[in-house]
């Protein structure tokens, strides 16, 4: 048996082939696996639970039923998808975590999440997060007509893709430090995250033990996906599990 792990699969109208995709590997793929794991902006925006423009309604029913089918179902917030609530949860079946969840893995510890807040060079990104991560303000925001939701987001999505084409590489990318830090916090030695779309597993010493880093790919090209099982693990795609 085995655990299954996606990330950034942005689900999103505009791509109906991805769409497709992720929809099949849940009623086939994912169907036999003991658990699966998604971790962050599993769509591409979700302005509240009752944020129903395609393709939430089929991924959610497609969700539900893998769930009430007995396979669990965890989800992590991402910085797309962050307004992922309860109803959602109770509709999908769903299980939302925290920000950063230690889970064990046929007897391997390892702590999973999106992987933004490792990105700390990115000090805008961080205030910006700290902001929509706030309680209150999200009360604020989801008490607003979708419409005017809509319009903000919209609004917000532009001068982050502005602010994004001015910034330097590395800074999109997690720092050192963030993740001996997080490792170190959690006493664990195996990451699993994604949110940089930069798939990879990166093996390294931390305070004189092995330690691994495994960064899920996105889906807009790649449908990336990790497989973990008493033998191990493998980072590939769909055709791969
Ligand atoms: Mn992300």
């Amino acid at each position: 048996m085995r655990t299954l792990f996606v990330s950034d699969v942005h689900l999103n109208s505009a791509r109906a082939g991805i769409v497709k995709a992720f929809l099949e590997f849940l009623d086939q793929k994912a169907r036999h696996a003991d658990a699966l794991f998604i971790l962050g902006d599993l769509f591409d925006e979700w302005l509240g639970d009752d944020d129903d423009k395609a393709p939430h309604p089929e991924v959610c029913d497609a969700l539900a039923a893998l769930t009430a089918s007995g396979l669990p179902v965890s989800v992590v917030h991402g910085n797309h998808d962050f307004l992922l609530g309860k109803r959602f949860a109770a509709r999908s079946g769903c299980t939302l975590l925290g920000d950063h969840t230690v889970i064990d893995l046929y007897g391997t510890p390892a702590l999973i999440m999106h992987g933004d807040t490792l990105c700390t060079r990115d000090v805008k990104y961080q205030t910006f997060r700290k902001v929509t991560r706030n309680v209150l303000l999200q009360k604020l925001f989801l008490s607003m007509s979708l419409a005017k939701r809509a319009e903000r987001a919209a609004s917000i999505r532009s001068q982050s893709k502005q602010d994004v084409a001015l910034k330097p590489d590395d800074i999109m990318d997690v720092t050192a430090e963030a993740v001996d830090a997080m490792l170190r916090r959690h006493g664990v030695r195996h990451l699993i995250h994604g949110h940089t779309h930069r798939p990879a597993i990166h093996d390294f010493v931390l305070d004189g033990e092995r330690a691994t880093r495994i960064v899920l790919g996105d889906w807009y090209e790649q449908d990336s996906v990790l497989v973990w099982d008493q033998a191990g693990y493998r980072l590939g795609r769909i055709a791969d599990v």
